[in-house]
């Protein structure tokens, strides 16, 4: 969180957190898709050919004016790939919160989970408590035909007690349904401490 009370600016920041291919970057297109080019920026994508994420993208947007303050929200995306596992560490830092993107594919199992105990072994490492960390769950690629059952994705990573969300990101469903509580969520966090 950043504040600059002269220009009555609360700057926020929310982590797009996942396996590599869970459809973090495409959430963030959507988003900037959608959004008129006035509340946002332009979008920054770090990436290889092959449209790997490699360090992050970058999306930030504005909503009006909340009890006096402007508040603006920084949007990144980690790299999935384990190969960048380092890079995922450096972009979560400082995160007021994290959209965490779950893939239903059945053979990407073993990758949630490894995704989701880094985000909690990184989130302790940088002293965040992460039982009153928010942290909303996206079950993502809800339309492949294989897609694992809800309640067995719950069970793999043990996410009750965060916001869950389902969605199909390629489509646009259950992104801004993600964002919006994830947005709420850190402006409450934030008011703690104001
Ligand atoms: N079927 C299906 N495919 C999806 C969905 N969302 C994303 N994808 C596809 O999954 C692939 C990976 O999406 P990305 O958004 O690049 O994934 P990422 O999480 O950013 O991947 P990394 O940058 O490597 O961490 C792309 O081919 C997307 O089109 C979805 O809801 N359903
Ligand atoms: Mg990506």
């Amino acid at each position: 969180m950043f504040i600059n009370w002269k220009q009555r600016e609360i700057k926020l920041k929310i982590v797009y957190y996942g396996a590599s291919l869970c459809g973090k970057t495409t959430n963030l297109e959507f988003i900037h898709a959608n959004i008129p080019a006035s509340a946002r920026s332009e979008m920054v994508s770090l990436k290889t050919r092959e449209d790997r994420t490699i360090f992050f993208d970058f999306l930030e947007i504005q909503l009006g004016e909340i009890k006096g303050l402007k508040p603006k929200f920084s949007l990144y995306t980690v790299p999935g790939q384990v190969y960048y596992i380092a890079s995922r560490k450096l972009v979560l830092q400082g995160a007021d919160g994290v959209v965490f993107v779950v893939d239903s594919a059945p053979e990407r199992r073993e990758a949630n989970i490894e995704a989701w105990n880094n985000l909690h072994t990184n989130l302790r490492e940088f002293g965040v408590d992460v039982e009153t960390f928010p942290i909303i769950v996206q079950f993502n690629k809800r339309d492949l035909p294989n897609a694992l059952p809800l309640d067995e994705l719950r069970r793999s990573i043990q996410c009750n007690g965060h916001l869950q969300v389902e969605a199909v990101a390629i489509k646009g469903i259950g992104v801004f349904e993600s964002l919006r509580p994830a947005i709420k969520a850190v402006m409450l966090q934030a008011q703690k401490h104001l």
